[in-house]
């Protein structure tokens, strides 16, 4: 029997690799995507991939319950995978009734619907790491405790503690994926990987002189997001849901990602770093470092690509994208 799954978020950049991954399996990949102004959807990262014409796009949004529950209706999902949110950290504090709405009680509207239509599919929530915050343990694993440092984390948190109370209230096949920090020549421009990488294609091609960042002292535990879209999967294929930490175990300062990428083309990031104090977050989370112990025992996953290998292979599709885009004027 081919399964069936529907991807809220999927023209993000985890919802592409994980259209494609679940495509590869052999499933019949649904997608719900919100309506934008310019016609289409934002749907470059599917045709990217090459998989835009074998995916079924439903139209829906977090913020409206009535089309979740039209798209699960219309589907009839076997599992459901809830990647769409208000993502962007520094954006929170900007938008943070939004963020809340969208990232905290959208996954509600989404288990309502699940709850209600198909009570026996499989459910993902996308958590984060950011919910660690100022963290209480040096690795943060499934039972450390929680301290959110922006409004993004205090929401995903609610996502969190929502899906678990719908796993123990309705006995629904509920997982949290505490993923931690997830890049790919996916990620979107706004995110530091990528800003990094786009902009040393740009000098490394002569189109643009600097790069300006905030706090480059900030860790992350960087994987790859091909690597992480498998452990989403893994999750809803164990007999109960549960909750996984999903990491490296390598902690990296943004002074040393940048460095990679500077490296990779040959030319000195003291050159072209300008430190930007508009670019410092209110409340900062230091340092993250994940013990993905769990995830290793219980599913048998563990990240294949090395922080050293991702960058690389972002900086050589940053400056593919940017030459191919020369040549048509
Ligand atoms: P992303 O690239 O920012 O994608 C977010 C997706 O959510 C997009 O498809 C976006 O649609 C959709 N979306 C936003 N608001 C929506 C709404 N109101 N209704 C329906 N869809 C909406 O994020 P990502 O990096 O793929 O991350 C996927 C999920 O994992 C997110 O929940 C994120 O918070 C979480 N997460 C990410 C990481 C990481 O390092 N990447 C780590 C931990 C957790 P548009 O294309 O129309 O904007
Ligand atoms: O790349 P970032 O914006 O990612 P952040 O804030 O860690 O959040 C990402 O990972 C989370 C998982 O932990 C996800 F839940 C979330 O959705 C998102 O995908 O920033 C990383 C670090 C921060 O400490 C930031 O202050 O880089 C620092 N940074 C320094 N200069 C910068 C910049 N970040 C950005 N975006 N832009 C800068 O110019």
């Amino acid at each position: 029997m081919t399964k069936r799954a529907l991807v809220t978020g999927i023209t993000g950049q985890d919802g592409a690799y994980l259209a494609q991954l679940l495509l590869d399996k052999g499933y019949d990949v649904h997608g719900a995507v919100r309506r934008s102004s310019h016609g289409g959807v934002a749907d470059h990262r599917l045709k990217w991939l090459g998989i835009l014409d074998r995916v079924k796009l439903h139209d829906a949004d977090l913020l409206d319950p009535s089309s979740l529950l039209r798209t699960i209706a219309a589907v009839q999902p076997d599992e459901v995978y809830n990647l769409a949110a208000q993502s962007f950290v520094a954006t929170s504090w900007q938008q943070p009734i939004l963020t809340s709405q969208v990232t905290a009680l959208g996954v509600t509207n989404v288990l309502e619907a699940v709850r209600t239509i198909k009570p026996d599919a499989r459910f993902y929530q996308a958590s984060s790491s950011e919910m660690y915050g100022l963290i209480q343990h040096p690795e943060q694993s499934e039972t450390t405790p929680f301290y959110p440092r922006s409004p993004y984390a205090v929401a995903k948190l609610y996502g969190h503690w929502i899906t678990v109370n719908y796993r123990e209230s309705f006995g629904l096949h509920a997982s949290s994926g505490i993923l931690f920090n997830h890049e790919s020549p996916l990620r979107g421009t706004e995110f530091v990987t990528r800003k990094v990488t786009d902009a040393v294609a740009r000098i490394k091609l002569g189109l643009a002189r600097e790069l300006r960042l905030g706090n480059i002292d900030a860790k992350r535990d960087w994987g790859h997001a091909r690597d992480y879209v498998e452990a989403m999967w893994l999750m809803l294929q164990q007999d109960q849901g549960d909750d996984y930490v999903i990491a490296t175990g390598r902690t990296t300062s943004v002074r040393e990602m940048c460095e990679i990428a500077f490296r990779h083309v040959e030319l000195s990031m003291e050159d072209h770093l300008v430190i930007d104090p508009d670019l410092f977050r209110p409340a900062e989370v230091d340092v993250l470092l994940g013990d993905p112990s769990k995830a290793r025992e219980k599913l048998g996953w563990t990240p294949k690509t090395s922080l050293e290998e991702m960058i690389r292979e972002m900086v050589d599709a940053d400056l593919e994208r940017l030459r191919d885009r020369g040549h048509r004027g």
